[in-house]
């Protein structure tokens, strides 16, 4: 799959939010997902106005905004629209079936109704995805599994992740289209007797070009052992892009700074597409 162009896949997904992926990656040459961690409406739209034109996919944690109401996400949503992105609400569920089912449609953030992909992880087992699914697929949305976390001493991984990927393996209903995961985990899982191959999309958090991490558990890598020598297919940057608006400062020059990270990032993660598939 690695050395397969973005374009060349989209025939193998059933899913029409990973087709659109695909599709939207080729279409703007980018492979960046821009994560939006900041807690206030205003600061969000404009990150997102400043990054829209890089970027495949906007991911967000919509409950950490102080003033969230449904105008953001309408504005998020017009935003998709304009800029030809999409909203990876990063939920990371983590319940029963029947629970999901109702933080994913209801309470105040209704995330199935603007969210074209979440994320759930398997502890509780594939009920979880049935759950999802059963929201998500009518409208649809596409599902990625935590496979792997970039943080220091996570407890997914090992025969953690092997599970996750035979769970979207026999998921039949194709909701679940991906994994977050460190490398092309779908590849080094071997099919069980019966199953047949199908490609998975893999988005990567933990990218940074300038810090090793955090202090508080997070890993960075570049986006070239990433993208070329991971074989995954998105970068998920954070702080590397929006980290400007952390310090005091003059906004407005924040915002300039965000958007030459933004550009920075496509290009190298592009680059790191592009060697891999011999593009170039
Ligand atoms: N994220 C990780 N690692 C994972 C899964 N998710 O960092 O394994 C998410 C975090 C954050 C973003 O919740 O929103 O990706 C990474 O942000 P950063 O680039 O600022 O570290």
């Amino acid at each position: 799959v690695a050395s397969k162009t973005y374009a060349s896949r989209v025939a193998s997904f059933a899913n029409p939010a990973a087709k659109l992926l695909l599709e939207t990656m080729e279409r703007k040459k980018t492979n960046l997902c821009v994560s939006v961690d900041v807690t206030k409406k205003a600061d969000l739209l404009q990150v997102v106005e400043s990054v829209g034109a890089d970027v495949c996919m906007v991911k967000t944690h919509i409950d950490i905004v102080e003033d969230f109401d449904l105008d953001l996400t309408e504005k998020l949503s017009a935003l998709s629209t304009q800029h030809d992105f999409m909203i990876f609400e990063d939920r990371k569920f983590a319940d029963i079936g029947n629970t999901v089912s109702l933080q994913y449609s209801s309470g105040v953030h209704k995330i199935a109704s603007w969210s074209h992909i979440t994320n759930a992880h398997l502890v509780p087992g594939p009920g979880i995805i049935t759950g999802l699914a059963e929201v998500g697929q009518p409208l649809g949305r596409g599902l990625l599994l935590l496979a792997e976390m970039s943080s220091k001493g996570n407890l997914a991984g090992g025969e953690y992740g092997q599970k996750c990927v035979q769970a979207a393996r026999n998921d039949t209903t194709g909701f679940t289209c991906g994994f977050i995961a460190m490398d092309r985990i779908d590849e080094k899982v071997a099919l069980q007797p019966g199953q047949e191959h199908k490609d998975f999309l893999v988005l990567t958090p933990g990218v940074g070009l300038d810090a090793k991490g955090d202090g508080k558990g997070q890993q960075y890598r570049t986006p070239d052992e990433v993208i070329r020598q991971s074989g995954c297919d998105v970068i998920i940057v954070g702080r590397g892009i929006y980290g400007a608006l952390l310090k005091d400062g003059d906004k407005s020059e924040a915002f300039r700074n965000v958007q030459e990270q933004a550009a920075r990032y496509r290009k190298a993660g592009w680059e790191a597409y592009l060697q891999r598939t011999q593009q170039n």
